[in-house]
Order: structure tokens, then sequence, then C-alpha cells
């Protein structure tokens, strides 16, 4: 987990060597009638679709869901203009797959966007991308995690670029694998504030818009590598009962990337800390408590292969230090068959 935590900046820049290819992929779905894409994946790739919608201004015609959620629940949709994206890195993840055939046996365009080439995913799928990105041995998803959300980011920007939605601009990536290189360097802090809360029974992660599904996936790395209870929540929403569960067992950890919540944000960290605690605070401008300084410069659209690399790296040396192994945790296999 750690070394592949480490070879981000690397994975991020063979997602770049295909930029042209993801966008010139939703080109030709805008071209052929889809109006609209569902974005769909399990665990860390259900998180890397969310992160993706997220990066256009406006949802009308990208909506992100579990592959269950699509394969049970969006039998009403149009067939014609619809096209379901599957998201996975081993690419035979059950309900992907069985959404991905389901929707194909429904008329639907199907796309795979995978870590590997010979998956069934990939080749069923009417366009299969393959990112490829190098083996990620641990069970663990971390720098697949990052390239597949900022695959399916780049794809999304250019759909919705084509329908005409939202900013004109396109997301320029070009940066990210330096800071991702400039964010790992923080991994020494990192091992001591894991020293420090490692012996938490609990942690909230909270993150607003663009890092709501950096503190998902946050919250899954925590649970899965360091057996913890989490709870995700959209940061302000923190304010509305949950607040009440906190006490010295419990971790906070606020992601927050400079945008239009962030003074309410520094508000509730102030509130936070009034109360008398520490949280940990993973952002390009804020500070308090325990900060993590991302890169100054980050594009919120494109933050999340960036923004989650120290909570990756938190939850590898807290997991150390609770000494369990993060590369097995219990009750988790490479990828999850049959229901
Ligand atoms: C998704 C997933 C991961 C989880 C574990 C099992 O797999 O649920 O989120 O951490 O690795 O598989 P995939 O569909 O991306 O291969």
């Amino acid at each position: 987990m750690i070394k592949e935590i480490r070879d981000t900046p690397r994975a991020l820049i063979k997602v770049l060597e295909i930029e042209g290819f993801l966008r010139k992929a939703a080109e030709e779905l805008f071209t052929a009638g889809v109006k609209k894409l569902f974005l769909t994946g399990c665990g860390s790739s259900y998180y890397a679709a969310l992160a993706a919608t997220k990066a256009s201004a406006s949802n009308f015609s990208l909506q992100a869901l579990p592959s269950s959620e699509f394969l049970f629940y969006q039998s009403e949709i149009d067939h014609k203009e619809t096209a379901v994206v599957g998201i996975s890195r081993s690419g035979r993840t059950a309900e992907t797959l069985a959404a991905l055939r389901e929707g194909k046996g429904r008329g639907i365009t199907t796309v795979a966007i995978t870590c590997s080439e010979d998956s069934p995913m990939k080749s069923e799928a009417d366009i299969g991308i393959f990112l490829d990105v190098g083996e990620e041995k641990s069970i663990i998803m971390t720098k697949t995690f990052s390239s597949l959300s900022l695959a399916s980011t780049l794809l999304c920007d250019e759909f919705s670029k084509e329908s005409g939605e939202g900013s004109k601009k396109k997301l320029v990536p070009t940066g990210l694998p330096e800071a991702a290189t400039e964010v790992l360097k923080l991994e020494e802090v990192i091992v001591r504030i894991a020293e420090d809360v490692y012996s938490k029974d609990f942690f909230f992660v909270l993150g607003q818009g663009c890092t709501y599904p950096v503190a998902l996936e946050g919250a899954l790395k925590l649970m899965e590598t360091c057996n913890l209870r989490t709870n995700a929540l959209h940061a302000l929403e923190f304010r509305h009962g949950p607040m009440a569960a906190v006490d010295d067992t419990v971790g906070i950890i606020v992601v927050a990337i400079e945008d239009g919540s962030s003074r309410a944000v520094a508000r509730l960290i102030e509130d936070v800390k009034r109360e008398g605690f520490k949280p940990l605070v993973i952002s390009n401008t804020l500070e308090n408590g325990y900060t993590l300084r991302l890169p100054i410069r980050l594009d919120p659209k494109l933050s999340t292969p960036i923004a989650i690399l120290p909570i990756q790296l938190l939850a590898f040396y807290i997991s150390v230090k609770r000494g369990l192994n993060p590369d097995s945790p219990r009750r988790l296999h490479k990828f999850v068959g049959g229901f």
C-alpha cells in the first residue's frame, strides 16, 4: 500500500497521457446522441465516480450511483439517450459487471474504465478504457482510486462541455503529478500525527462540494485498513447533530479546498476548537489544529487525487501503529464477486 501511494505521481502521468483519448470518447458519446452519463462503481470506484460528477458545475447530464443502485432501480431511463460508465480497478466486481451487462441488454451504450486490461468489463463494453498505471498488489485501492477519479473527471469534463453545461473552460490537469509529489513530502509529518491519533475509536471525515467524495473515500480507507468506525459527512452537516457524539475518543478530519464554502468551513473548525477538540485540517488555505497543507493553486474540481493522499498515508500509518496489516484487511478481497 505504501509503495502504491508513493507511485501516485507516476500513475497520474499515465492517465494524462490518454487525456485526448478520454475527451474523444466523451465527444463520440455525445455525437452518437447520448445526453446523460450514469457513472457507476462499488466502494472506492463509486467514490471516484462521484468525484467525477462533482467536477462538472452542472449535473443534469451526469449522475453517479453505486452499481447496485443503477442495476436495480434505473429501469425507467431513456435507453437511447443514456450511457452507463462502469468504473472498476479489477473490471470484475459483480455489481458493476452486472450493471453494464444489464445496460447493454437494454440497448444502453456501455463504457468501462478499468485498470485491468484483460477484464470482462473492458472487453464487453462498447468503449473499453484501460488505465495502464501498473499493478496494484494491495487489496486497498490507492493509486488506482486517484487514477480512476482523474480519468472519469476528464471524461465528464468533456461530456459536460459537449452538452453545453456549466463553464465553457476545460479543466487543465497539467501539474497534478507534481502536486502529488509535493503532498507526498508530508509523509514524515503524517507519521507523527498517526502516533498521536492511532488509539481513537472513531473518526468523522468532513468534506464539502468537491471534497465530499474525498471524505467518503478517506473514511472508507480508515475502515478498511484500521478496522475503525467512521462517518463521512458534508462538512456543515456536522453541526446538525453529529457534533454531540464527539469526545476525546473521536478524531475529526476536515478536507477543504478553497471555494465558496471556505469561510463557513473555517467557522466550523473554530467551533470545533472552541469545544476543546483538535481537528486535522487538510487544506490549501485553511489552517487550524493539525494542518496538512495542500498546494495553494489546486483546482477543487481536480483535487480528489491530491487531497486523498494525506488520508491514505494516515490510514497506512495508523494501521501499522495498531499492529494490523494494511494490505490484508479482514473480510475484504481484491474484488467482490457474486451476489
Ligand atoms: C471495488 C472494491 C474496492 C475495495 C476492495 C474491493 O473494486 O470494492 O473499493 O477497496 O478493493 O473492491 P473494483 O470494482 O474497483 O475492482
